[in-house]
């Protein structure tokens, strides 16, 4: 039986779930669910990372005992997953003794094998990385180039892990699993990093108690990562109803090869090296040979939010449930898993998702569902017809099918879900040209045997081809899979062990099967629905700040604002005062943009249609463009300069209005304005 185990990282519970962290729990789930499909044996873990000396502080701002704050904070991930149909087998925490003893075991197995040694440290710590830095790596002023917050000086005594002494080990492990680290690129880099020498390992503590005891020496508490790594193996003790957990891990019971299962770790780019380098060093350490090891570390890259990145303010502000509720879990998913190039950066874009699902579910996938069934409805009493003698036409079609099968099917087994998904809508757009060349609606008017035949011919064909469809797109969109299975008549898939439920070529429903016709699989948005969602959902631009994941501090325990990092000017004091009487003359005013497009050959500019409440927008034309791009500013609150003189930027294009902004060119901000404020409101 072949075997499939993919985690994701135990998130750490100073933060709540976010959109960077739901990304990699959506793939983990989608990837889950495909190989489960294919009758693969699969598992799937998360969890959240809760020791550490960052967390010891956070509990100790919040004025709380770190387990009770732990506890607090830990529910909510738990809580937040199944919203987004991710149905993950287990969830671990690291505060439960189920990992400690195991971890405490896999220390006892390193220290017995003469890999920890006790000495003194002097080094520099980032409480933000949870990681001691080299000179090297700092910035001046010894700041952490991620966190950008100044790095501690850490002195005490601790055991030292040799992992100096797993630098060829390593090296020979790279080389005869080159699959191991996953993308390409980003295995050269630990290569690199690898080649240039490991130093030892600091992993324990004795100036914070807030981890997993040492055994042997209570005054220490384990390193947290040496903690965390584990947790993909001590959550594989105990058994499932088809027998023991361990069976999950390499090498497989019974004797099956390396190659019948499959440890796939997905993690951010961020925590590559923990797990290519620290968690393989940490078993061979304990005994484990190159065959017990997981079978690759995938890294993915970092997601920004409509062009931003995602500050902490940022990842409060985009709540991944939330968009769930509003748009659907599936229509997130179906954005995380399509729009976004696994392995590589990306933007979620939340015009971007609207218009994608207009476009591949609304019509593609859910036009194709309703006019196939809105034909069969009116013309065979809303039964399934027979599949009559076939033409080249469905041989061509169905061979087509087959190709763009087999590619989606390679790529979710090359985690490549963006691909896998492009294969699979590829195959909704045949079935749109298909139904396009045989004009069914033409067929339907014709009475005579042989027409009614082909008619009946034409929409079974096109039933195998949604039957296919609601196959493959269940990885991704479990819920509308079943909708859409419904709607066809047909129950569920329910995945079998040892029995592949994924589709080889089209498919086929029973002549007869009964209908039930439920309107759009996937409603579409109107211009006017839209603007409005995205008014709700799109959060106001930042300042750039330049942190990826800051070091707690008490704000961070709870939601805070952006720090704006962008530079003060000073008030420049040649400008004149202006009187009360004057400055009344100025007539400010909220403004709603309802269209933005580029000027040609105008780098800066933007011309703009602002709803001030005048009963017709008014053109305004402003120099935006090298902050924004103009889908961005749709549905945007602005603050406009009313009164201000038209304003002629040559070939008849007169700007009626000022739109008020701070900062350079190329990094503006607007004002935020509540969604409250009806356009044309004036400011006093
Ligand atoms: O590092 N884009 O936990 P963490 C994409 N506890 N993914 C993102 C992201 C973004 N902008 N931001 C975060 C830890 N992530 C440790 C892990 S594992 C043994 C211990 C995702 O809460 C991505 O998967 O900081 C990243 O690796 C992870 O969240 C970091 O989560």
């Amino acid at each position: 039986m072949r075997r499939f185990y993919v985690t994701t990282p135990i998130y750490y519970v100073n933060d709540v779930p976010h959109l960077g962290t739901a990304y990699t729990t959506v793939v983990a789930d989608a990837l889950r669910r495909f190989h489960a499909l294919d009758g693969a044996d699969a598992r799937m873990l998360t969890g959240t990372d809760e020791h550490g000396l960052k967390l010891e502080r956070v509990a100790k701002e919040r004025g709380i005992a770190p387990k009770e704050f732990v506890d607090e904070m830990s529910a909510p991930f738990r809580e937040a997953w199944p919203k987004l149909d991710v149905a993950a087998d287990d969830f671990i925490r690291t505060t439960e003794s189920r990992h400690q003893t195991w971890v405490q075991d896999l220390w006892k197995k390193v220290a017995a094998n003469g890999y920890l040694t006790l000495g003194n440290y002097e080094d520099w710590y980032c409480v933000g990385c949870e990681s001691f830095k080299t000179e090297k790596e700092l910035e001046p002023g010894n700041i952490c180039p991620l966190h950008k917050k100044p790095v501690e000086r850490v002195k005490e005594e601790t055991f030292f892990f040799q992992l100096s002494k797993f630098q060829q080990p390593l090296l020979d492990f790279y080389a005869s699993h080159p699959d191991f680290i996953q993308p390409e690129g980003r295995r050269n880099e630990v290569l690199s990093f690898v080649e240039a020498g490991l130093k030892d390992l600091s992993v324990s503590r004795t100036s914070f108690s807030w981890g997993i005891p040492v055994p042997g020496h209570p005054n220490h508490v384990m390193y947290v990562w040496f903690d965390a790594l584990a947790n993909y193996r001590s959550a594989l003790q105990g058994a499932d109803s088809y027998g023991d957990l361990a069976r999950f891990w390499p090498p497989y019971a019974g004797g099956e090869p390396v190659t019948a299962g499959r440890v796939l770790h997905l993690v951010g780019k961020d925590i590559l090296r923990f797990h290519a380098i620290f968690w393989p060093a940490f078993l061979l350490a304990a005994g484990y040979t190159t065959d017990q090891l997981p079978t690759q570390v995938f890294a993915h890259g970092f997601l920004t939010v409509d062009g931003q990145k995602m500050s902490k303010s940022l990842r409060n502000a985009v709540n991944p449930v939330r968009l769930a509720e509003k748009l659907g879990a599936d229509a997130v998913r179906y954005q995380l898993l399509r729009a976004i190039a696994f392995g590589q950066d990306g933007d979620f874009d939340h015009g971007a998702l609207l218009e994608r699902y207009n476009a591949d579910l609304g019509k593609n996938l859910g036009n194709l569902l309703n006019r196939v069934i809105g034909l069969t409805v009116k013309n065979f009493d809303g039964k399934v017809p027979a599949r009559g003698e076939t033409t080249p036409l469905e041989n061509e079609l169905s061979s087509e099918v087959s190709k763009l099968i087999e590619a989606a099917k390679a790529a979710w087994f090359a985690v490549e879900p963006h691909r896998a998904l492009e294969h699979t809508f590829a195959i909704a757009a045949l079935g749109n040209q298909y139904i396009d060349r045989t004009a069914p609606w033409a067929l339907a008017k014709r009475t005579a045997p042989e027409d009614r035949a082909r008619f009946g011919t034409v929409l079974a064909t096109l039933f195998g081809l949604l039957e296919t469809l609601s196959r493959l797109i269940g990885p991704a969109m479990p819920t509308k899979a079943a909708a859409m299975r419904h709607q066809l008549g047909l129950d569920a898939v329910v995945p079998t062990h040892g029995e592949s439920q994924v589709p080889s070529g089209l498919g086929s429903i029973a002549e007869g099967t009964v209908l039930r016709p439920e309107g759009a699989l996937f409603p579409t948005y109107d211009k006017d629905q839209i603007k409005a969602l995205l008014d709700e959902l799109v959060p106001p631009k930042e300042a750039p700040v330049t942190e990826e994941k800051p070091a707690p501090s008490a704000s961070e325990a709870t939601p805070s604002v952006a720090p704006i990092t962008a530079a003060v000017p000073t008030l420049d004091e040649s400008l004149p005062a202006v009187d009360y009487d004057t400055f009344a003359k100025t007539d400010l005013r909220v403004g709603l943009i309802s269209h933005a497009e580029k000027v040609p050959r105008k780098d800066k500019l933007l011309r703009l249609e602002v709803d001030l409440g005048e009963g017709k927008p008014r053109q305004i034309v402003a120099g935006l463009a090298l902050t924004f791009k103009p889908e961005d500013l749709v549905g945007r609150r602005v603050l406009v300069v009313a009164n201000l003189a038209p304003r002629d930027f040559g070939k008849g294009l007169i700007s009626h209005g000022m739109i008020l902004a701070s900062g350079p060119s190329e990094a503006l901000i607007l004002p935020t304005i509540d969604a409250s404020v009806a356009p044309g409101s004036r400011l006093k």
